[in-house]
């Protein structure tokens, strides 16, 4: 069936359809507000059916910030503190270790951790944080540390990359979450995010970890001063990679959150940018099996809608939020499973239960010992959509 779109549309309508990659300029032509954001979603609607039919991901998951102290001050940034403020916190083993446990109680499949860069703690801090939840759970997936973290651990350690992230993985680390990367276009990252890892830097570090078998997810933070050619470009830099290694699971667009930021002047994105973000973002990672829309980002109506604009996947419960909370979101703190099954359901789609590794959770009772995962679900190589 050939689809109906605006007539600029129609060359990249035909690749779409044939399964070809898309070029720097087509990704520029799908920002252009001569085109309707309608006529995006259904061409992002279609690779995203050819890869993961009518399923929706969702996981049961928990977010752990050991601390909110961090020597960068990225000015799109709310959750960070100084030492000497009253905010500031680092989290104690028994926390740490009580987290874990209520992840376990609630039927959590991952936890996810990230935080500040203290810099009165030793790289051993943020190991045993890894080491003593896996010993404990180790049921659990531990996917943590940012590139930039472990961009900080490289620093701090003076050690090569590799050697760094074999030590996570013997005390117990799953995988890498996708955050730090904001936007890589040195014109936008020089100033909202001047001295942390580079794009050169976060690159390396997930090409490191996708050649030593760690997969990783990579997310674009948008909405704030860049311009479109800044997006198409992240995204064209996460595609070269994938190219080479296949080590991305799941792309995250992040919409920027204002409150509380140095860049609290500028208005939180429209949920048209939204969408048109996330549609084009499945058009452009042609080779990225997964595009999450993040329910606690961009509100549970926005994500609901992404997913008929190119999202497979609506992340999990989310307990213990911080990041966007203190940039003021306004979504819940946690949703209950059902709730999560019950609007990918209003959306039209099939929910299913995945772990960290998008392998399905078949849960026959209500205790770990009666939960197993299946067969890897689909991915680009099975499904023949890569081009
Ligand atoms: O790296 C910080 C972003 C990221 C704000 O891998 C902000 O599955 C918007 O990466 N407004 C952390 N964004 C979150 C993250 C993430 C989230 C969910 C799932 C996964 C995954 C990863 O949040 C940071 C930064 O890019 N961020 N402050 C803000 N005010
Ligand atoms: Fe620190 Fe991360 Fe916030 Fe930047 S985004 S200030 S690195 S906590």
């Amino acid at each position: 069936m050939i689809l109906t779109v605006h007539p600029l549309l129609r060359p990249i309508r035909d690749k779409v359809e044939s399964g070809e990659r898309l070029t720097f300029d087509d990704g520029m032509l799908l920002y252009d507000e001569r085109i309707p954001l309608a006529d995006v979603g259904v061409l992002a609607n279609v690779v995203r059916e050819r890869i993961n039919g009518n399923r929706t991901y969702y996981n049961i998951n928990t977010h752990l910030n050991p601390t909110n102290v961090c020597v960068y001050r990225c000015n799109f940034c709310a959750f960070r503190s100084d030492l000497r403020s009253p905010k500031q916190y680092a989290m104690s083993d028994e926390q740490i270790l009580a987290r874990g446990r209520e992840a376990v109680d609630n039927g959590c499949t991952e936890m996810h951790i990230v935080g500040g860069l203290h810099h009165q703690k030793k790289f051993e801090w943020y190991l045993n944080i890894v080491r003593i939840l896996h010993d404990a759970y180790p049921q659990l997936h531990l996917k943590a540390w940012t590139g930039v973290e472990l961009n900080w651990f490289e620093f701090l350690e003076k050690r090569p990359i590799k050697a760094i992230l074999q030590d996570l993985l013997d005390a117990g680390l799953g995988s890498l979450p996708g955050g730090g990367a904001e936007i890589f276009h040195p014109e936008v990252r020089d100033k909202i995010c001047e001295h942390k890892a580079d794009a050169k830097n976060w690159i390396a570090i997930h090409r490191a970890a996708h050649q030593m078998g760690i997969r990783s997810n990579c997310t674009m933070l948008y909405g704030m001063i860049e311009k479109p050619y800044h997006r198409i470009d992240h995204l064209i830099r996460l595609r070269e990679l994938q190219d080479e290694t296949g080590g991305f699971q799941t792309f995250i667009p992040l919409a920027f959150h204002p409150d509380n930021t140095g860049l609290s002047d500028i208005p939180k994105p429209s949920a048209l940018v939204d969408l048109r973000t996330m549609a084009v973002s499945r058009l452009m990672l042609d080779n990225i099996a997964h595009i999450k829309a993040y329910w606690i980002m961009l509100g549970i109506g926005t994500a609901q809608l992404a997913q008929a604009f190119g999202s497979d996947d609506i992340d999990g419960t989310v307990r213990h939020e911080l990041i966007y909370h203190d940039a003021g979101a306004t979504t819940p703190e946690v949703l209950a499973v059902e709730d999560i099954r019950r609007l990918i359901v209003e959306a039209g789609r099939e929910p299913v239960e995945r772990d960290t590794l998008y392998r399905e959770v078949i849960r026959d009772g209500d205790t770990p010992s009666q939960w197993r995962v299946g067969d890897a679900v689909p991915t680009l190589t099975s499904v023949g959509a890569a081009s």
